[in-house]
């Protein structure tokens, strides 16, 4: 072991060199994948200075996530004090269903979790648990949506017709998950959003009008704190009347930007989530662990074990259902993604995790300031959002964002808002300064005038 811990060291303290000078790794095309690196597998055993060459080969091949040219999705960065509860996770290499098996890591995530719902406001009835991405407890919401409007449902099946609800743009797995469920996909109601990316609630009583005179039942509102293109958040407050009214579910997906929990300045965008049945965020995403950190939580746990529980004799055979995880669980076997967030907030405290959050809305300032300040760009998305959503010179965003990546330059997507395509730049990696954001703009300023064959519109401009 402790030469296979050596050998991680070196070729993790050379890949961090080589990132000071080389934010993003050499393009490989996927056609050309496994022509350029041997990933085969074979009967016979390497020998180690092989071995070595091949993992030093693949991890120098592999998308850089944590440096300054990546900023194509959702998350970025390398907090080490994180990084270092995730190694432990895995040279531990428990599994979350019971006291038995994890011991003392159980006490993590269930602390963890008791501390997000006591920022949340929540009392002692409420708790929560960790699943395996976004989606998941995405998932796990409708889930409890659909047992507590159907109490039979997780026994009998589903006869009834139920419908539910969420922004037109929302997170692609409502209708994902709505076919897993029993629920449909033909039963998600897509509701109008505005300029801003925010849901309608004129949109929302419509739909909901409609379906009870349908003979639908009205179970579950999705509501999102980070929209994924515009980052936009959903006004919690403004919908929850009416669910009242029809006994219908909120879930607040905050993957993308539910951490502002942690923000005294930024809270005011989730103004409301105590009110809300579920809530879940990705601490991955704006807290800046390593994937995947998941939570979910509920004002009311009863309702995780309603859907959740099962009886396995062969599992559950010490200790009270408050230390056995996995009661509460969708998974069984789940890997330690508490200890991580744990060690991270144990090692910077409450403060800390704000001052990660507010470094990102100080970064999107910087962008939306260098943007609003130069003609040749065009601005589409709003303040009070990490995401931040431009054209350049009327320049293609599809064919710009796929020449940097092919050209091993910058890292970053796109997106569209009210058919109006750009490029979607997102400010999550808290470990990158205002000149690193600076620096993305004269980087892809720098590219288009050095390939200017490249961009026919703009070729079009210069000659005339
Ligand atoms: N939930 C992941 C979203 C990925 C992205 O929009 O970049």
């Amino acid at each position: 072991m402790e030469k296979t811990l050596e050998l991680f060291s070196q070729i993790f303290m050379d890949l961090l060199e080589d990132e000071k000078t080389k934010s993003v790794s050499s393009y490989i095309p996927s056609s050309e994948l496994f022509n350029t690196l041997d990933l085969s597998l074979a009967k016979a055993p390497m020998s180690e200075v092989d071995f070595e060459k091949v993992i030093r080969e693949l991890v120098f091949a592999t998308t850089r996530t944590a440096t300054s040219g990546f900023f194509n999705q959702l998350f970025g960065g390398r907090n080490e004090k994180a990084i270092l509860g995730d190694l432990l996770a895995v040279m531990l290499n428990n599994s979350m269903y019971t006291y038995k098996a994890a011991g003392a890591q159980i006490g993590v995530e269930a602390t963890v979790l008791r501390n997000v719902c006591d920022i949340i406001g929540w009392d002692e009835n409420s708790g929560g648990t960790f699943a395996a991405g976004g989606s998941m407890t995405n998932f796990m919401s409708m889930l409890m949506a659909r047992d507590r409007v159907v109490s039979d449902a997780r026994n009998v099946g589903l006869s009834d017709k139920l419908t539910v609800y969420t922004s037109e743009v929302s997170h692609y797995s409502i209708p994902k998950n709505a076919a897993f469920c029993g629920i449909g996909r033909d039963n998600v109601r897509y509701v109008k959003a505005d300029k801003f990316g925010k849901l309608r609630l004129d949109s929302l009583q419509k739909l909901i009008e409609e379906d009870l005179v349908n003979g639908f039942k009205p179970t579950l509102l999705n509501l999102t704190a980070g929209t994924t293109v515009l980052g936009a958040f959903d006004s919690i407050k403004d919908f929850i009347d009416i669910c009242k009214k029809h006994n219908i579910w909120v879930h607040l997906d905050g993957a993308y930007c539910g951490s502002v929990l942690f923000s005294e300045k930024y809270k005011h965008l989730i103004d409301g989530v105590e009110l809300v049945d579920s809530f879940s965020f990705n601490a991955h995403k704006m807290i800046g662990t390593p994937l995947s950190c998941s939570l979910i939580l509920v004002r009311d746990k009863v309702h995780l074990y309603d859907s959740f529980s099962n009886d396995a004799s062969y599992l559950y055979q010490t200790d009270h259902d408050d230390f056995n995880l996995g009661k509460t669980s969708l998974q069984c076997g789940r890997r330690n993604d508490a200890l991580k967030f744990w060690t991270l907030w144990r090692s910077v405290g409450t403060i800390g995790l704000e001052a990660i959050i507010d470094v990102q809305f100080n970064l999107a300032d910087v962008a939306r300031e260098y943007i609003r300040n130069n003609s040749d760009y065009t601005l589409y998305s709003y303040d009070d959002s990490i995401s931040i959503c431009f054209n350049y010179k009327d320049i293609s965003p599809v064919a710009l964002c796929t020449l940097l990546y092919e050209h091993s330059t910058l890292l970053v997507g796109y997106g569209s808002h009210e058919n109006v395509e750009f490029i979607r730049f997102v400010t999550i990696n808290a470990q990158n300064n205002p000149q690193d954001i600076l620096n993305f703009f004269a980087t892809l300023e720098q590219f288009v005038e050095e390939n200017v064959a490249l961009f026919p519109s703009l070729k079009d401009q210069i000659t005339g």
